[in-house]
């Protein structure tokens, strides 16, 4: 269908265009659109994927490591990462981006921020001037089960999202639990915070029981959207 299709193109360019022989060390990111980043290194041969080392952010991540048959790395043994290929949820105008859909934006901005360089790919839904404007469900916010409620609550009154909610699970109940056993809040803001949003990120990244926030400010260094007509939108 058109989406995955442009999802594939987007991943397939970019990897193409980003991942050089000399690249050893790969951030992997986590979603549907990272399976064909795989794929498309998984076809540059056995050769070049012999001395690869891929980091994964997240258990999807590493299943998908595993089973291309890659090797797999731990960012505490490769702390430096030569470059990190990650879907998003929206990416605005100056390459910032929503992440943390799949609630594993966490170690996605680790291992975003230990890349020298640090790609995005996605479908065209994701090409927007502002975010907040086709990723409705607000920021992803992980945070410390035993503080959730006290920042829902500053959301709700002193951040300007009181339709802050806590991420609850479709087949488990109870709370949607993260990689590293914390819960997820999706905050929604005006279009007004969403102009500059490393301030609101900054904001809400200093509330106490915040672990990260799913904003990523001027760390992308490219963005590749797949669009509806076979053609791919390139923004750096
Ligand atoms: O959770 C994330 O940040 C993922 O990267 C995710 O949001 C990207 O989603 P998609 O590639 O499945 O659209």
């Amino acid at each position: 269908d058109l989406i995955e299709e442009s999802k594939r193109l987007a991943a397939y360019t970019a990897v193409d265009q980003h991942v050089k022989p000399e690249h050893k060390i790969i951030g992997v990111g986590s979603g549907s659109t990272v399976p064909y980043v795989v794929d498309r290194i998984f076809q540059q041969g056995k050769e070049v994927n012999k001395g690869r080392v891929f980091i994964p952010t997240g258990f999807q991540s590493r299943q998908l490591i595993v089973s291309a048959g890659l090797s797999l790395g731990d960012v505490d043994e490769y702390p430096a990462i030569d470059i990190t290929i990650d879907g998003a949820d929206e990416v605005d105008h100056q390459l910032n981006c929503v992440k943390g859909g799949g609630a594993c934006h966490l170690r996605e901005k680790v291992l975003a921020e230990a890349a020298h360089t640090f790609v995005l790919v996605a479908d065209y839904r994701k090409n927007v001037q502002y975010l907040g404007t086709n990723f409705l469900s607000g920021v992803p916010i992980e945070v410390v089960p035993f503080a959730y409620a006290k920042v829902l609550n500053n959301l709700h009154h002193s951040l300007g999202s009181p339709k802050a909610t806590l991420r609850m699970a479709v087949k488990k109940a109870g709370p949607v639990v993260t990689d590293n056993g914390n819960f997820v809040i999706d905050a929604p803001f005006e279009r007004e915070h969403m102009i500059d949003p490393q301030i609101i990120m900054s904001k809400i990244k200093m509330l106490t029981g915040v672990v990260e926030v799913g904003l990523f400010c001027g760390m992308a260094k490219a963005a590749y959207f797949g669009n509806e007509d076979g053609t791919v939108t390139i923004r750096w």
